[in-house]
């Protein structure tokens, strides 16, 4: 399966500091450790260890976010996972991250967003475009020119389901100030067995009513009521929909939301507990609007060419399938009409490759 890995793809649920390097992660808990801030050994251990079931995952990302929670450290992660998901020929990539306040380092909602975005400047390996487009600055199509990669970056805020109302509000309003630097949505994650869905439902509305995207961690835990309440809400999309039922399919189906499918993260998490189970295949059979994605490539390591290989000999996909709908990713994205035809070129000039 070498042609998965040089298929143009598009990612779209993408969380930044699940997707570090270990590499990068280890480096800065020596760091700290070598400072006496934290216990290296240990952290070396929990890093290292397999397990990662639900809980432990959010136990690791609280360790994470002690690791990478400065400035600095920020804009370097950003670089480095818009780079590894454009060296593997993401042509479209929508990053979420959730804005952190840390008063003892001088980080508030918007200095930590800032940092991100000096990130995505920073990057000079590869192209990457990530505010929307002026007549003045035409889009390029990334398959021209001297070969060099090209990514275009759109961001989600992040709502943790760990927040307040006040809070949540506050990370919305930061988007929609946030829009000419790329900014097009708010995504709501965290923990599932943490949270109301009335806690988020009022900042939820605010970003929808002023046309920002939605995105919904749903159905990742059982929980019929929240999940019937996230579909009435009508989001733009959800991510996961492991514990939808019948009457969840139904909805779902009937509102065309498409649905991020996460398949090592999932089965990984334990939420699926066999890949053969995997509600992909049903509603791929339905033709229902879905796309591959990573989730946290660096904290269940894989990569978004390893997601569709899983599909591919899971479900017996073959390899003009797998173009299709990777390029049917398209239309689920968040993206300006004008991005979107590019990326439509772009799948086109590689579409001989995949018939
Ligand atoms: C729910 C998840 C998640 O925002 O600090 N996150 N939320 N389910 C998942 N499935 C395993 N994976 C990641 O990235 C890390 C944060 O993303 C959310 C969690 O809130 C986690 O703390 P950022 O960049």
């Amino acid at each position: 399966m070498e042609w998965i890995h040089p298929m143009p793809k598009i990612e779209l649920h993408a969380h930044l500091n699940g997707s570090i390097r270990d590499s990068t992660l280890l480096e800065l808990a020596r760091v700290l450790g070598e400072k006496g801030v934290i216990e290296f050994a240990d952290v070396e251990n929990v890093i290292q260890k397999n397990d990662r079931s639900l809980d432990e995952v959010f136990k690791l990302f609280d360790l994470i976010h002690m690791i990478t929670t400065d400035h600095q450290t920020v804009t370097r992660i950003t670089r480095e996972v818009v780079q590894d998901f454009a060296l593997e020929n993401v042509v479209y990539l929508e990053l979420r991250t959730t804005p952190k306040k840390n008063d003892s380092i001088g980080m508030s909602k918007r200095s930590y967003m800032e940092a991100v975005i000096k990130g995505l400047r920073s990057i000079s390996e590869v192209d990457v475009e990530f505010v929307a487009a002026t007549d003045s600055e035409k889009l390029h199509n990334s398959c021209d020119g001297g070969g060099r990669k090209k990514i275009y970056v759109r961001l989600l805020l992040s709502i943790d389901r760990r927040e307040t109302t006040e809070s949540a509000m506050e990370t919305v309003k930061l988007a929609l100030e946030m829009r000419n630097v790329g900014v097009v949505g708010i995504d709501l994650s965290g923990n599932p067995l943490v949270g109301e869905w009335s806690t988020f439902l009022p900042a939820l509305q605010f970003a929808k009513d002023n046309d920002l995207y939605i995105t919904l961690h749903s159905g990742e835990v059982p929980n019929p009521k929240e999940i019937q309440a996230m579909l009435d809400f009508k989001p733009h999309r959800v991510g996961h929909a492991c514990f939808f039922k019948d009457q969840d399919w139904e909805k779902l189906k009937s509102f065309r939301i498409p649905v991020e499918i996460c398949l090592s993260s999932n089965i990984i998490t334990k939420s699926i507990s066999s890949i053969d189970i995997h509600h992909f295949a049903d509603l791929y059979k339905a033709k229902h609007p879905l796309i591959i994605c990573t989730d946290d490539f660096g904290v269940f390591s894989t990569t978004l060419s390893n997601e569709y290989s899983l599909a591919v000999r899971s479900f017996g996909l073959g390899k003009r399938e797998t173009f299709a709908l990777a390029k049917s990713g398209i239309d689920a994205t968040f993206a300006e009409d004008e991005v979107k035809q590019q990326l439509g070129l772009i799948f086109d000039s590689a579409s001989p490759e995949y018939v």
